[in-house]
């Protein structure tokens, strides 16, 4: 079986330090805890940014700080930042790290609620302005879906040429507002995608660790990290992302499947 590709999403944009103290805001947290968990086993790292008070932000100038820092430090990390940025935010705004040219960066496929009352929006027009924007740039989307029907959308506008193939889909499950994280969704999910595309699963809150188990039995990948559960297991705050990836790796061993690293993952994920 290919080997396991690890993502850490280190950040996140709604999560708070009142939900998790080890959640990053400042440039010097962000390299600490992208460190803990690419030492930990993390190839990827799934990258939001702060300001220094928390508030999310998809300043270019704030990514390139925070992006020139972890790579300073970890230069063959992959760092795959998020065009989903915070609800409510434009799609120009969001679009500002794909500036930075990174190698990888989200790509979501759908609008969906998400929480109370909020609403996280992706017309079919702005999916289609950001796989216009991704091809054009050289950057290979990772298809965030949160639903069935937004597999679909992806696997329409990659007919159309806004996505190319092959393509690598983050199956994010457990959303209030998205499909559940039950075993028979994950099945559903990735029997529903291309015979040539790769996935990772993202299960939010308690799915986290069943989900990861799941995609490590079945050939895919993981993505753990405070900005999906902040809990190492029932009641316990982790640590660190660190320890949410040690977990994984420490599954993977039980499973028989091997670690990659980022030059593996560059190659199983087809990045330049
Ligand atoms: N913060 C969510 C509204 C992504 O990174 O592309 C969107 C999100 C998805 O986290
Ligand atoms: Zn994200």
């Amino acid at each position: 079986m290919e080997k396991l590709i690890i993502t850490a999403a280190i950040s996140g944009a709604e999560v708070t330090k009142e939900h998790n103290p080890a959640v990053p805001y400042t440039i010097e947290e962000c390299v600490r805890e992208a460190g803990l968990a690419y030492k930990a086993g993390a190839s990827i790292i799934h990258l939001h940014v702060r300001n220094d008070d928390g508030t999310p932000t998809q300043d270019k100038n704030r990514f390139k700080a925070v992006m020139d820092a972890i790579k300073a430090k970890y230069p063959e990390v992959i760092i795959q930042p998020s065009t989903g940025g915070a609800v409510g935010m434009t799609d120009d705004e969001r679009l500002q790290p794909t500036e930075l040219k990174p190698e990888m960066a989200t790509l979501d496929c759908g609008t969906c609620n998400f929480g109370g009352d909020d609403v996280f929006t992706n017309t079919e027009n702005t999916i289609k302005y950001f796989g216009k924007r991704m091809i054009e740039l050289g950057i290979k989307p990772e298809c965030e879906v949160f639903d069935k029907s937004m597999i679909d959308m992806a696997l329409r506008l990659a007919k159309k040429g806004f996505i190319k193939s092959p393509m690598h889909f983050d199956f994010v499950m457990g959303v209030n507002g998205g499909i559940s994280g039950d075993l028979r969704d994950f099945i559903f999910m990735r029997g529903s995608i291309p015979a040539d595309a790769t996935y990772t699963v993202a299960g939010v809150g308690r799915y986290e660790f069943t989900l990861a188990a799941a995609a490590i039995i079945d050939g895919g990948h993981v993505r753990v990290g405070l900005e999906d559960n902040v809990n190492i297991s029932k009641g316990v705050l982790a640590k660190s992302n660190g320890e949410l990836v040690e977990k994984v790796v420490r599954l993977a061993k039980e499973f028989g499947r091997e670690i990659a690293t980022p030059a593996e993952a560059r190659v199983i994920l087809g990045l330049k």
